[in-house]
């Protein structure tokens, strides 16, 4: 059986990510590992949990070669609106911390997999049906990082051999755990709102059509692209993959067939407004389509419908 480490065990990928492996590999065979934000129970009683920085080549190369680890799930980064507050941070966690669990995989013959976004194409990039292959000048220093970051791991592939594979992630929606510093995190936020009575401000403005996923299909093409069979990737660094494409609007409207008297209002955030107009509406993702069998299984109606439900529970409405 492989074995298998997470960084970013804490985070919105991570702690949903963790648990499917585990039911997939076996408690022990999937490492959890954080740094400052501890993993909820569910992660640290399900198996192994080592706590350190990525930054720390040595750290990791020690916790690869303790569990003789065949597979590295890179999760552990700074999102997009946290980023521009601190860039200098988001560099150096993004780039350094990537750049040592390339270098130890190659040291120890491991697989990566390579969380790339929306936030890697630009302005200049087109905005509808963005092709798999296009212009990626990213203003952001969360889009730089991940754009370097997609290179980066083509790099190490095509230069050791190393069997690197990522995904291009939309904004990602969960009931389980809050998305920390990113664009799209509106998209989660209104949910708890709109299920405690309140009313919902939205910090993007009507009209910004972006890409999302419902966290389960994340989840199944994470670990589907692993899977893969590697005769069949022509692209490997990384896969546009999308579900569902819309605008606060209609996910208000959408929300609102279940809760009628709910309300959203507008307090743009320039930053993150900004953020917003620079990535596509809606990827083409006909390459992960034909070369995994990517397929999603949410749209927003389904997505909104489970959201609540799960939501309801969590939050014991
Ligand atoms: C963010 O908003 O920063 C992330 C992303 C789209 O990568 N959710």
């Amino acid at each position: 059986m492989k074995r298998i480490l997470v960084t970013g065990a804490a985070g919105q990928i991570g702690s949903e990510l963790i648990v499917a492996l585990r039911q997939r590999y076996g408690g022990n065979n999937v490492i959890a590992c954080g740094h400052r934000t501890m993993p909820d129970r569910k992660i640290l009683d399900s198996g192994p949990f080592e706590s350190f920085d990525v930054r720390d080549s040595s750290a990791v190369t020690d916790v690869v070669s303790k569990y003789e680890v065949d597979i590295i799930y890179h999760l552990a980064g700074i999102l997009s609106a946290t980023g521009e507050a601190k860039p200098q941070l988001a560099w150096d966690i993004n780039i350094n911390g990537l750049s040592n669990v390339l270098e130890t995989a190659r040291q120890h013959g491991c697989a990566v997999f390579f969380p790339s976004s929306i936030a890697s194409f630009g302005p200049s990039t087109p905005q509808v049906n963005t092709p798999q292959e296009t212009i990626q000048r990213p203003q952001s220093i969360y889009g730089i990082s991940k754009v370097s970051g997609e290179l980066l791991c083509d790099y190490y592939y095509h230069r050791f051999g190393v069997d690197s594979r990522g995904l291009r992630f939309p904004g990602l929606i969960s009931y389980e755990t809050l998305p920390g510093g990113g664009t799209t995190d509106y998209a989660v936020e209104i949910f708890y709102a709109a299920l405690r009575g309140k009313k919902y401000t939205s910090f993007l403005q009507k009209g910004t059509r972006l890409d999302m996923m419902y966290m389960p299909d994340a989840i199944r093409a994470a670990i589907a692209v692993m899977e893969a069979d590697p005769g069949r990737l022509i692209i490997r660094n990384a896969f546009n993959i999308t579900a569902m494409s819309f605008a606060p609007e209609d996910l208000c409207a959408e929300i609102q067939k279940f809760i009628p008297d709910f309300t959203m209002d507008y307090k743009v955030d320039p930053v993150r407004q900004a953020i917003a107009d620079s990535w596509p509406n809606n990827m083409d993702d006909s390459a992960a389509r034909m070369q995994w069998g990517w397929q999603p299984e949410y749209d927003l109606p389904a997505m909104t419908k489970d959201m609540i439900e799960k939501l309801s529970c969590k939050l014991g409405r």
